[in-house]
């Protein structure tokens, strides 16, 4: 397929006010997919291989919002992609990082992606522009979501959406499986790139917005306070801590038209 896909539309109208079913959203963007949410071009081939991972609980709402404007723009991009739920089994304590890398070595199992892109649930792009592919570098994608003006709310932001090449993302041993709780995950990833001597790529501040889907905070995901001590350490731990020494048990996987679901026990403190 052509570098640049010549069916992209620019800024998208994105609206979560609509309630929409699951037998609907299937209806609306579910023909061109296979089972587990892949698709693949078929007049041309796609140069990018890419497992889209959300980590995930509870959130049924968010996830239909995000899959109904998700699919259409990754097929317009023309994209080799399989989307990936990572849901966390059981009440334990949320850990976002943790559920990406169990999402990377599943994906990683089933397919030979080269490229991962790693999602926050409630985050739906206002741009089909903004590509969902890898670059040189690891690749901050959300760099102007509403909830933040439209601005990074610090220039070392890193939260929201990635994306990482398997290369870069083995390079910095995947992503930390200690973070508990809400807070620091993301910037201990970023402190990982760039300790391992890598920049960040960003798309600009129009390709790049965003629109949150409000919600209030989860249970069973509060601040925890000992992440920014954690944070301190990140040059210490990441090569300990992340990909190589990850352990989980998975518990069900789970093919449905839009995507494949991951119920995971990560050995959560209660
Ligand atoms: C930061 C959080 C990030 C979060 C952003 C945006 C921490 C680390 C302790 C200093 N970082 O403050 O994880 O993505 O806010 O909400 O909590």
């Amino acid at each position: 397929c052509p570098d640049n896909p010549s069916s992209l539309v620019g800024p998208l109208k994105v609206d979560f006010h609509r309630s929409r079913t699951w037998s609907n959203i299937r209806k609306e963007v579910g023909a061109p997919l296979q089972d587990g949410g892949r698709y693949m071009p078929r007049d041309c081939l796609s140069q990018h291989k890419v497992a889209i991972i959300i980590p995930y609980r509870n959130r049924h709402e968010h996830l239909k919002h995000l899959l109904f404007y998700l699919h259409p723009m990754l097929v317009r991009q023309q994209l080799d992609y399989g989307i990936y739920v990572i849901n966390q089994d059981g009440e334990g304590v949320f850990n976002r990082a943790k559920l990406m890398n169990v999402g990377f070595a599943e994906a990683a199992k089933e397919y030979d992606y080269e490229c991962f892109i790693f999602s926050d649930v409630d985050l739906v792009p206002m741009d089909d522009r903004n590509l969902y592919r890898c670059f040189e570098g690891p690749r901050h994608l959300s760099v102007a979501i509403d909830k933040f003006n439209f601005k990074l709310p610090y220039s070392s932001y890193f939260g929201g959406v990635s994306a990482l090449t398997k290369e870069q993302f083995l390079t910095i041993n995947g992503f930390p499986n200690t973070y508990w709780g809400w807070g620091g995950e993301d910037d201990d990833i970023y402190q990982r790139i760039i300790f391992h001597g890598m920049s960040i790529f960003r798309p600009d501040h129009i390709t790049g917005k965003y629109k949150m889907i409000q919600h209030q905070r989860d249970k069973h995901n509060e601040v925890n306070p000992k992440n920014s001590e954690k944070l301190t350490q990140t040059h210490l731990s990441m090569d300990k801590d992340g990909i190589k020494n990850l352990n989980y048990t998975v518990k069900e996987i789970a093919k449905d038209r839009l995507y494949t679901f991951i119920n995971v026990d990560i050995h959560a403190p209660v």
